[in-house]
């Protein structure tokens, strides 16, 4: 796609960049690095979301680079005749909220689950989103600030797990355009202090609990705790040489939230997750990362014991999708 494009849709329009809910790092740079690409292209944007932000890392994001989004609550009146560009995230998946306005566009990473007609559609199989939003830069030679590019920076790191989880090409190409033009030092400053003490709690919690059973982790963090905070828990638990698929959920407000990991080779995380929550909720995901939600109401189908219906479902499923995989 051609970012010109995007522009001349969305001139003499109100425009909203909506990332996913509870945005995490590469959400809040794509959403930032656009909505910068965009002004400096004479399009004011406000950049939104539902939830909260909710990480240390994401809140600190929005000082260290300058950044400014709005929760649903804080949003001035947005109108049916309002257009939404969804960056890392897209229209119809259980991760975003439909808000009034209309999704003409979407710039995402994540393979394609529901079909969507938008105007103007970039979904591109790389690391991170914020590769993508970094391209747009590159490609139509348009100015980049210190901070703009420092921030696009980190959210590449962060959703490649430092290049680490479904790298691509664009994603460590991008990274050098990004470098010489950043201001590095708020990309270090990102790496300190980044622990809150409450994360504490959550890690002891999924320690103490955790059961293995042929390289498949579960564990459970029985009280209400940050989305992305479940999500790095599994990256932490997936670290351990024993697991490579992870399964952490925790009991929420709202239900149960699950947030899958798993290590190349093995299975397809978002295909894992979307079988397993069918009966109950929802899921789905990259190759090596998903998530799901098991919503409050329906937790009662997983009968007396959940522990053990959701290990056996995950378990089950596992077998069988290894089953289909050729020989190693
Ligand atoms: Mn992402």
């Amino acid at each position: 796609m051609n970012p010109f494009e995007l522009i001349d849709i969305l001139r003499n329009h109100t425009v909203y960049i909506q990332t996913h809910n509870f945005p995490d790092p590469d959400a809040i740079s794509s959403a930032f690095g656009l909505q910068q690409f965009l002004d400096f292209h004479g399009i004011c944007a406000t950049v939104c979301y539902d939830g909260k932000v909710d990480r240390l890392s994401s809140k600190k994001m929005l000082d260290t680079f300058g950044i400014t989004m709005y929760s649903k609550n804080e949003l001035p009146d947005m109108t049916e005749n309002d257009y939404i560009v969804l960056v890392d995230s897209q229209k119809l998946n259980s991760n975003v909220t439909d808000f009034i306005g209309d999704e003409v566009a979407c710039i995402d990473h994540h393979p394609i689950f529901f079909q969507y007609h938008y105007l103007y559609q970039d979904i591109q199989k790389v690391g991170a989103c914020a590769s993508i939003i970094a391209s747009y830069y590159q490609r139509t030679n348009t100015p980049i600030l210190p901070n703009c590019a420092a921030a696009l920076a980190y959210g590449i790191k962060m959703d490649t797990a430092d290049f680490n989880r479904g790298t691509t090409l664009l994603d460590t190409e991008m990274l050098s355009f990004l470098f010489s033009r950043a201001d590095w030092g708020l990309v270090t400053r990102m790496y300190t202090n980044t622990m809150e003490f409450d994360d504490l709690r959550a890690y002891g919690a999924a320690i103490q609990n955790i059961q293995i059973f042929g390289g498949t982790g579960f564990a459970y963090i029985p009280f209400d705790c940050a989305t992305a905070l479940i999500a790095i828990i599994s990256d932490f638990i997936l670290s351990l040489d024993v697991v490579d698929i992870a399964v952490i959920y925790a009991m929420q407000k709202n239900g149960i939230r699950f947030s899958l990991r798993c290590e190349q080779n093995r299975v397809h995380a978002g295909t894992l997750i979307a079988h397993v929550m069918k009966p109950w909720g929802s899921g789905g995901g990259h190759p090596s990362m998903a998530g799901g939600m098991i919503p409050s109401e329906h937790v009662h189908l997983l009968g007396e014991d959940i522990h053990v219906t959701i290990q056996d479902a995950f378990l089950n499923a596992i077998a069988e999708m290894e089953k289909e995989l050729p020989p190693a």
